[in-house]
C-alpha cells in the first residue's frame, strides 16, 4: 500500500484526481481517463477514475474539511479520513471479501483510493426498487460476528484492545452521533426536520419523560461502553450489493463503542423497508431481519467457543448474557435510528420519496411508533421473532 508525501489539504477537481491517480502509479500517464465525482453522501467526495478502454477503474474518496450536507458553517475533521482507512484495513483482517480493498491512504489529502464497486449498487437504492439481495443478511450478520467478536476483549488481549481503543477515538464524528441520534430528535432543537403535520407526534416524543429516559440510558452506553471496533454508521447507504456480493463501505464514525449499535442501526434501515412495501416484498426484509441476526448471533457464539481468551468464556450464563444484552442494545439503537432518521436532520429516501403526502406521513408516524416501542420495551422484546410479529402487528 502507498502513503503518499506531506502536502497541504485543499480539494480535488476531477482533474485533479485523474493526476493524482496517475501520480500514484496506477495508471500509465498516457492513457485517457475518466472521471466523475459520485458522492450522494452527507459528507464527502468520491471519485470514480476508469480507463474506458478496459473498464477498469478505481475509487478516489476525499474527506471535506466540512460536512458537505449543510456546508462550510459544519466544520469537520479530516482525520475522519484516516480512521476510515483504518477501519476498512482492520475490518478486513477478519472480514475480507466484505470490505472493499484499501490501495493507498494520504492523510494530509484526506484521501483514501480503495477498489472501484460500481459493479454494485448502494444497497438503499436497490432495496428501494425491490431488487433482491438474497446474500444481504447472512454477509452483514457475518461482517457483523467477525468483525465485533475479533475486535472486542472476548478476542484480545487487553492491551492490544485498549492500544486499539486509543487508535480509533473519533470524537467529532461520535458527536455527530450523539447529538443527531440521540440528542437531538428529542428536544426541540434547530437541527430538526419534520412535515408540519408530524408536529403533534414530535411534540408527543418531546415531552415523553419516560421515552426520554430510556434514550438517555441508551446514549449512556454508545458514550461510555467501549467493547468493539464498530463500523458506527451502518445504514443501508453504507454497504454495496448485488445478488452476488455484499460490501461495507464507508466506516468513518469507526470507534469503540457498544456492539449493539452497528446490529441496531442495520436492522432500522431494514425497517424502513418494511413500512414502505406490502406483500410478499415486505416478507423479504422480515427474512432479511431474522436471518441477519441469526446468523450474527450463531457465529459471534462459535466464535466464542472455539476462540474466546476471556476466562468466563465457560461460566453458565455469561455467552447467553452477552448476546442477550446485545439483542437489547440492537433493539434499542434501532428505535432511536428510526425516530432521527424520520423527523431530525438526515433522513433516509425510503420514506422521503413518498411523493403522496398523506402516505408519507402515515409511513413517517409509523416509523415513530416503532422507535418509540422498541426503545421503552427493548427488555421485553425477547427474540428476533417477537419483533417480527410486532412489526407485522403494527404494519396490518
Ligand atoms: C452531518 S452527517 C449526517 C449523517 O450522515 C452520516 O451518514 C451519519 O449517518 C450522520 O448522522
Ligand atoms: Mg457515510
Amino acid at each position: 500500500m502507498t502513503i503518499a508525501t506531506k502536502r497541504q489539504y485543499e480539494s480535488l477537481t476531477e482533474e485533479q484526481a485523474i493526476v493524482y491517480a496517475k501520480k500514484l502509479g496506477l495508471f500509465s500517464d498516457e492513457l485517457e481517463l475518466e472521471c466523475s465525482e459520485i458522492g450522494d453522501g452527507n459528507l464527502n467526495y468520491v471519485f470514480r477514475i476508469r480507463d474506458p478502454k478496459n473498464g477498469k477503474g478505481i475509487i478516489i474518496k476525499q474527506a471535506l474539511p466540512y460536512a458537505k450536507v449543510v456546508g462550510e458553517s459544519w466544520p469537520l475533521t479530516l482525520k475522519r479520513a484516516k480512521i476510515e482507512a483504518s477501519a476498512l484495513k482492520k475490518h478486513g483482517e477478519f472480514a475480507a471479501g466484505l470490505v472493499p480493498e484499501v490501495y493507498a491512504i494520504d492523510e494530509e489529502l484526506a484521501i483514501t483510493v480503495m477498489e472501484d464497486l460500481s459493479r454494485l449498487t448502494i444497497a438503499r437504492e436497490g432495496l428501494i426498487c425491490l431488487e433482491s439481495y438474497p446474500k444481504l443478511s447472512t454477509d452483514i450478520g457475518e461482517y457483523l460476528a467477525q468483525t465485533l467478536f475479533h475486535t472486542s476483549d472476548f478476542a484480545l488481549h487487553p492491551f492490544e484492545k485498549k492500544k486499539l481503543v486509543s487508535e480509533f477515538s473519533n470524537p467529532e464524528l461520535c458527536k455527530i452521533t450523539e447529538d443527531l441520534i440521540f440528542t437531538d430528535p428529542f428536544f426541540d432543537y434547530e437541527t430538526n426536520d419534520f412535515e408540519s403535520s408530524l408536529r403533534v407526534d414530535v411534540e408527543a416524543i418531546w415531552s415523553n419523560e419516560l421515552l426520554k429516559l430510556e434514550v438517555a440510558k441508551l446514549k449512556k452506553s454508545f458514550l461510555t461502553e467501549a467493547e468493539a471496533l464498530l463500523h458506527g454508521d451502518l445504514h443501508t447507504g453504507s454497504i454495496f450489493a448485488s445478488e452476488m456480493e455484499t460490501k461495507v463501505i464507508d466506516p468513518e464514525f469507526a470507534f469503540y463503542g457498544p456492539i449493539g449499535f452497528d446490529v441496531g442501526l442495520f436492522l432500522a434501515n431494514l425497517i424502513f423497508q418494511t413500512i414502505t412495501r406490502e406483500g410478499e416484498s415486505r416478507v423479504v426484509i422480515f427474512e432479511h431481519i431474522e436471518k441477519t441476526w441469526e446468523v450474527f448471533s450463531s457465529k459471534f457464539s462459535e466464535l466464542w467457543k472455539k476462540e474466546a481468551v476471556e476466562s468466563y468464556k465457560d461460566t453458565k450464563g455469561f455467552e447467553t448474557y452477552v448476546l442477550d444484552k446485545i439483542f437489547q442494545d440492537a433493539i434499542g439503537f434501532a428505535g432511536c435510528e428510526l425516530i432521527r432518521r424520520t423527523i431530525g436532520l438526515a433522513h433516509v429516501k425510503d420514506l422521503d420519496r413518498i411523493v403522496d403526502e398523506e402516505q408519507r406521513i402515515l409511513a413517517k408516524k409509523q416509523a415513530l411508533q416503532i422507535g418509540e416501542l422498541f426503545i421503552l420495551n427493548r427488555k421485553e422484546i425477547s427474540s428476533i421473532q417477537s419483533v417480527i410479529e410486532l412489526l407485522e402487528e403494527l404494519q396490518k
